[in-house]
């Protein structure tokens, strides 16, 4: 069975976790504490040498960093992939929207406010301005696609729309109020109304 290299309250775990449910693909989970460290020590390096969960490791020992290519990987030939080059391609868009416009404001604002010591709190504060205003220009790019569309690519439930909610979904631990995105928010409630649906907690 692959091992699952990840830490518990990471949005980039549990959109692997959640994809892994919804596919029906069994996952050893091997947990990291969020602070200790050690996906910087050589063990862990020798696997992803850039440090980071999730990491899928095969028993065959191939190993897979990077949540998207996880996705992608796992649901290669699956419902949870659009059939049609055209929407895969689509998929991709949204994927590398969340990775790059989204998740480095909405995850980051989460992890100070609601997992940083109080030390990162103090240390990282001048950037919750930057965290604030980018996190919401995202949740707006959002809610204009979801204003006109039920789903973000092919027309049906995807990975696009396990990558984006991985993170929109806790963004209120991050200071963000979701009352203000109402498509968003319905969005919301579609995704946890999918088949093989799991919560973020618990994951065991
Ligand atoms: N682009 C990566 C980001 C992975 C990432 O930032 N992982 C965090 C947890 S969410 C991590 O491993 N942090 C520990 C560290 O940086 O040492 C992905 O989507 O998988």
């Amino acid at each position: 069975m692959p091992i699952l290299h990840q830490m518990p309250m990471s949005g980039n775990c549990y959109k692997i976790r959640l994809a892994a449910s919804q596919l029906g693909i069994p996952l050893t989970l091997k947990d990291y504490p969020l602070h200790d460290g050690l996906t910087r020590k050589p063990d862990f390096l020798s696997k992803n040498p850039n440090g980071r969960v999730p990491l899928l490791e095969f028993e065959d020992g191939r190993t897979l960093p990077e949540s998207g290519a996880i996705l992608w990987h796992l649901s290669e030939a699956s419902r949870l992939q659009p059939s049609d080059s055209w929407s895969r391609v689509r998929a991709l868009q949204w994927m590398f929207f969340e990775q790059y416009s989204h998740e480095p404001y909405i995850a980051v604002a989460r992890f100070i406010k609601a997992y940083g010591t109080p030390d990162i709190q103090e240390r990282r504060k001048s950037e919750w301005p930057m965290l604030m205003e980018r996190g919401n220009a995202a949740l707006g790019v959002m809610e204009t696609h979801l204003a006109k569309h039920d789903w973000f690519a092919g027309g049906r439930y995807s990975i696009a729309d396990i990558a984006l909610y991985g993170y929109t979904h806790a963004a209120d631990e991050g200071g963000f109020d979701l009352s203000l995105y109402p498509a968003v928010d319905a969005w919301l409630k579609r995704v946890a109304e999918q088949p093989g649906y799991i919560p973020m907690w618990p994951h065991k």
